[in-house]
Parts: C-alpha cells; sequence; structure tokens
C-alpha cells in the first residue's frame, strides 16, 4: 500500500493533509510552490492533465479533485479509524450526501462571490450583482447547514467523519473572504470550532 500526496501549503491540498493526519496513514509527501509553477512539470500533467493540488497517488493510481481524494481516503483507511461509515449505512450516504453538498453547492456559491469582490481577482471583472445575489444565496444555503446542525451533532449524524473535517476547512477559509458574521449561525459556529480544535487540523502541509 503506497500513497505519494502533492501538495501546496494553505491550498485546496490542506483539508485531505488534514485527513491523511486524521488516518494517521503513511505517506509520501511532494511539495510544489505554485507561484513558482513548479506543478507544470511533465511529470506531474501525466498524473493530472488539471495540474491542480491536491493530487494523491494510490498504489499508483492517480486521483484529484479533492472530494473524490477525501472518498477514496475514506472508504480505504476511514472506516477502520472510525471516521468514515461502513458502506451500506445511512449514515455513508448522509456523509457523502454532505461532502459533496459543501464542495458543489455552498463552496461554489462562495466561491462565486469571492471571484466577484476579492482583490486578488481584477476589479474589471467584479459585479456586484452578481456578488449580491451569490451573497443571498449563501445566506439560504447557511441556514439549510445550521437547521441540519440544529438536529445533528455533525455532518452524518452522531459521529464527526471526514465530510465535517473537509467543509470545517472550507468554512474556515470562506468565514474569512466572505466576511461572514457567524454570529447569525450559532449552531454552525459551535460545529466549526469543535472540529477547527482536533488536532488533524492543526497540521499544515
Ligand atoms: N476542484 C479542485 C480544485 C483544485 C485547485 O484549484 N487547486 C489549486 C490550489 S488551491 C491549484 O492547484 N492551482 C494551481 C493552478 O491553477 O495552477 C479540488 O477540489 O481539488
Amino acid at each position: 500500500m503506497s500513497i505519494v500526496f502533492y501538495y501546496a501549503p494553505m491550498s485546496n491540498a490542506s483539508r485531505v493533509h488534514a485527513s491523511l493526519a486524521e488516518l494517521g496513514v503513511k505517506h509520501e509527501t511532494v511539495q510544489y510552490d505554485l507561484q513558482k509553477g513548479e506543478h507544470k512539470n511533465p511529470e506531474f500533467l501525466a498524473l493530472n492533465p488539471n495540474a491542480k493540488v491536491p493530487t494523491v497517488v494510490i498504489d499508483g493510481t492517480p486521483v484529484f479533485e479533492s472530494v473524490a481524494i477525501q472518498l477514496a481516503l475514506g472508504e480505504r483507511y476511514g472506516v477502520e479509524k472510525g471516521v468514515w461509515p461502513e458502506a451500506g449505512t445511512p449514515e455513508r450516504l448522509k456523509a457523502t450526501t454532505w461532502l459533496v453538498w459543501g464542495q458543489v453547492s455552498l463552496m461554489g456559491t462562495m466561491f462565486k462571490y469571492i471571484s466577484n469582490t476579492a482583490d486578488y481577482v481584477p476589479a474589471a471583472l467584479h459585479s456586484a450583482p452578481q456578488a449580491e445575489q451569490a451573497m443571498k444565496d449563501i445566506h439560504d444555503l447557511l441556514g439549510i447547514l445550521e437547521g441540519h446542525l440544529a438536529k445533528n451533532a455533525y455532518l452524518a449524524g452522531e459521529r464527526f467523519t471526514l465530510a465535517d473535517l473537509d467543509l470545517v476547512g472550507c468554512m474556515q477559509w470562506a468565514i474569512y473572504m466572505c466576511k461572514l458574521d457567524m454570529a447569525v449561525y450559532p449552531k454552525t459556529a459551535a460545529w466549526v470550532a469543535n472540529v477547527s480544535a482536533r488536532p488533524s487540523m492543526k497540521t499544515e502541509g
């Protein structure tokens, strides 16, 4: 069993780094400086033609897209470690649902807001109406998350899973970038604080 983890610090790869720490999985690491374009080398492009981190090679097979990597790590190592529900259970379906919801629906909408407001995007590409609509959509989605966490301690029910780790990793960045007042969402704020306190979340690859 071998894992090679391609990453850059302070990037989408950080959530996968936290999962590897949570699981205690032995792995090799390859660090790239994205600013210097180190990831655009032919060997890495052969593994991931998108030239993006995170990328993980599991027993010789490249896996890219952080959600696909989290699912692969969860299935392979997480069940045994008690941080990914067993196949065929309602909890597995819930963990998968919320993992994908977090990345596709919530983060997709947050990214829409950020790309219409952030300093790193040229101002000519900003659209105030798009940003306003995205912020309304973010509040609708956070209301859904708040409602879920009012009835469940974690995304998949009563137990922590890698879905919580993944979405909280995103939320930490999004709360800052979208300047969200989390006092309006007390259950979500408490869940973010709880999951952020895990030792695996303190590691930075
Ligand atoms: N949807 C991808 C996004 C990956 C991504 O955008 N990674 C960025 C770092 S945060 C990257 O590698 N950028 C390098 C580049 O675009 O050249 C995932 O979730 O894995």
